[in-house]
């Protein structure tokens, strides 16, 4: 169909009214520009973390350590001679897992604070900021899975907080939350305003040029 300039901006007038629309009823919950995931346990106890993932859209784990993901933490369950229970086997893709460092080799897989309270933390740092389909955590599987109910704060690279939420793995060693694929962005009246004078820049242009727009004869 082909389409006049005034018709083709009542087009798009009606087209961004319908966005707008769209955009208002829905209850999306989007989490966009996320750069680091931190949990701590929801009840005064250690917080133990066999994994910890965060998926973008494109099925991909940003937590993964493999996949640039940094895990820190305020503390690390003391082993002594064993490497393990560190921060980084929250996001080694082992999971779930058993903290046993009882055995010989000790089993890798489970994240352990050294203490239990409300300072204890676990965070994980994406190597860029995503936009998360879903985060999904699992805890500890041997013994002491009622001490597994987290609070999650997802941040931006600035810092501020983009999302919080509970997770509870004690039952079932597992729990996840998905998020909304965010639709496309709405322009800004001011926007609107430079693209329509711009397609009126255009039409004044055309008319300029008599050669313009016209084919070339074969
Ligand atoms: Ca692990």
């Amino acid at each position: 169909m082909k389409m006049g300039r005034l018709t083709f901006c009542k087009a798009m007038a009606v087209g961004t009214a319908a966005a707008l629309a769209t955009a208002g009823a829905a209850q999306a919950v989007t989490v966009v520009g996320a750069k680091s995931i931190t949990v701590k346990n929801a009840l005064p106890d250690y917080l133990q973390v066999a994994e910890l993932l965060a998926f973008d859209f494109g099925g991909q784990n940003v937590a993964l350590a493999s996949n640039g993901g940094v895990a820190t933490a305020l503390s690390r369950y003391p082993i002594g001679e064993a490497p393990e229970g560190g921060p980084g086997e929250a996001n080694d893709g082992v999971y779930p897992a058993d903290f046993d460092y009882s055995a010989t080799p000790v089993v890798p897989g489970v994240y352990h604070s050294a203490g239990a309270g409300p300072s204890e933390f676990l965070t994980i740092t994406f190597s860029a900021a995503t936009t998360l389909a879903s985060v999904a955590i699992y805890g500890r599987g041997d013994c002491c899975e009622t001490r597994d109910l987290y609070d999650v704060t997802i941040h931006g690279a600035a810092g501020e907080v983009l999302f919080t939420g509970r997770l509870d793995a004690r039952t079932t060693g597992y729990d996840s939350v998905s998020f909304d694929r965010p639709v496309a962005g709405v322009p800004e009246p001011a926007a609107w305003t430079m693209m329509i004078l711009g397609f009126g820049g255009a039409g004044v242009l055309l008319r300029r040029r008599p050669g313009a727009g016209r084919l070339l004869p074969a």
